[in-house]
């Protein structure tokens, strides 16, 4: 009998029991309710922030998706878009499937699931995604509580000792929350921790597999196009909140680098053509490639580009995860800077040191600033 024969059971043995440790410091559970997938992965980077500052294992749940035509919302995998090691460099992670399987048996007994939520009454399965999210795992609260006058802002005020006080691991292992146990958009001493977000292979392949057999060789300039009809109604709050949505992540958190106009919103195509043709000059690019929810402009910007040697694509069937995981391989990246969306794609460069710019930003570069100028 060899070595590895006779070992074999109890490495079996020892393996079975690191999966069911418990953690003594507790847990911690939210719904991404909030929002599409920019709005959850800022709403994530925050909550992986928060459970790291209270010391609390993070249950990655579950991305929370809305298919067409569908009443209620789809719960992904968290690891079916990234990887589990980078984030455990971090923090303890646990994805909510092994939670709810191996752990929520020996620590959140039925009869003392507790949501925490903004008011007296929680709510926390009420309406969609709410309902469908935590039907997901079968969970059902019996009590509601207000978690008030706390919040998440560990970096402050220390927080993380005022939850820890009240809310000790011994007599509450699990904390439940209704949304994530964050801020939006991601506060900006959180903005770092993307680092440790890393698509899985499947995305990263199809990402890959792109840029290999449909962009010709050479360097490419990635573009981010938001332009669905919520779209257009997202820009005209702009007026009456010029910060809106994830726009600190160009104009600066207190605004140190301007308001938000319409143009860096909703840009114009000529704005978008001008951009374009400049960055492709600057790259030396030879394909441009186009991101979006709906238009992607292919024949206006094939037209507006024709007389430099280039091609425009776009990926055929576009799953949101494979066109930011092919932005983020880009030469250079230009974004929308009110989208959360562009905001993952922005990071994700940063994070790789690679440059990234804005539609419309700064006003006084492109744009109807620049062409005021040329008229005086
Ligand atoms: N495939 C694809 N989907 C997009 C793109 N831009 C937006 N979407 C979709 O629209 C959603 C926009 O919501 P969200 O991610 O919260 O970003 P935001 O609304 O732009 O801040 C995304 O999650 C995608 O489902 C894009 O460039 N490509
Ligand atoms: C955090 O939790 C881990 C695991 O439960 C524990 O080993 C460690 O001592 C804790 N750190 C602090 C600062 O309490
Ligand atoms: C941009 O232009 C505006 C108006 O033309 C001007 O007030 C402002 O100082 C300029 N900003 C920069 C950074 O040049
Ligand atoms: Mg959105």
């Amino acid at each position: 009998m060899s070595l590895l024969t006779f070992l074999l059971p109890f490495l079996f043995a020892a393996s079975i029991f690191a999966n069911i440790d418990v953690d003594s410091n507790g847990y911690i559970l939210y719904c991404p309710c909030m929002g599409r997938f920019g709005n959850q992965a800022d709403h994530f980077l925050g909550s992986l922030a928060f459970a790291k500052a209270l010391n609390r294992t993070l249950a990655l749940p579950p991305w929370v998706e809305y298919r067409f035509g569908e009443p209620k919302s789809v719960q992904v995998p968290f690891l079916h878009y990234f990887e589990l090691e980078p984030l455990s460099e971090f923090h303890r992670v646990i994805s909510m499937e092994e939670f709810m399987e191996n752990i929520a048996p020996k620590v959140w007994p039925l009869n003392e699931r507790t949501c925490k939520g903004q008011g007296t009454d929680c709510n926390a399965k009420e309406g969609n995604p709410f309902g469908p999210f935590w039907d997901t795992f079968s969970v059902d609260f019996v009590h509601s509580e207000f978690y008030g006058p706390l919040n998440y802002d560990v970096h402050h005020q220390d927080m993380a000792r005022k939850w820890n006080s009240r809310y000790p691991s011994q007599k509450s292992p699990v904390l439940a929350f209704t949304g994530a146990p964050a801020s939006f958009p991601v506060q900006q001493e959180n903005v770092g921790l993307h680092k440790y977000l890393k698509w899985s292979r499947r995305i990263v392949d199809r990402a890959v597999n792109f840029i290999r057999n449909v962009l010709p060789i050479g360097a490419f300039v990635g573009i981010h196009l938001r332009n669905g009809v919520d779209w257009t109604r997202a820009c005209e709050h702009l007026e009456h909140s010029p910060n809106l949505f994830s726009a600190p992540q160009c104009l600066g958190y207190r605004n140190e680098l301007g308001i938000a106009s319409q143009e860096m919103c909703f840009p114009p195509h000529d704005l978008i053509a001008k951009q374009v043709k400049l960055a492709v000059k600057d790259y030396h690019a030879k394909s441009v490639f186009v991101s979006s929810d709906n238009d992607h402009l292919i024949p206006f910007l094939t037209k507006a580009l024709k007389r430099m040697e280039v091609t425009v694509h776009k990926v055929a069937n576009p799953e949101p995860h494979v066109d930011l995981a092919i932005l983020s391989r880009a030469n250079y990246f230009i974004g929308n800077c009110i989208s959360s969306f562009t905001a993952f794609a922005k990071r994700e460069r940063d994070v790789n040191g690679l440059p990234s710019g804005f539609w419309g930003f700064p006003p006084n570069r492109t744009g109807a600033a620049k062409q005021k100028h040329e008229e005086l």
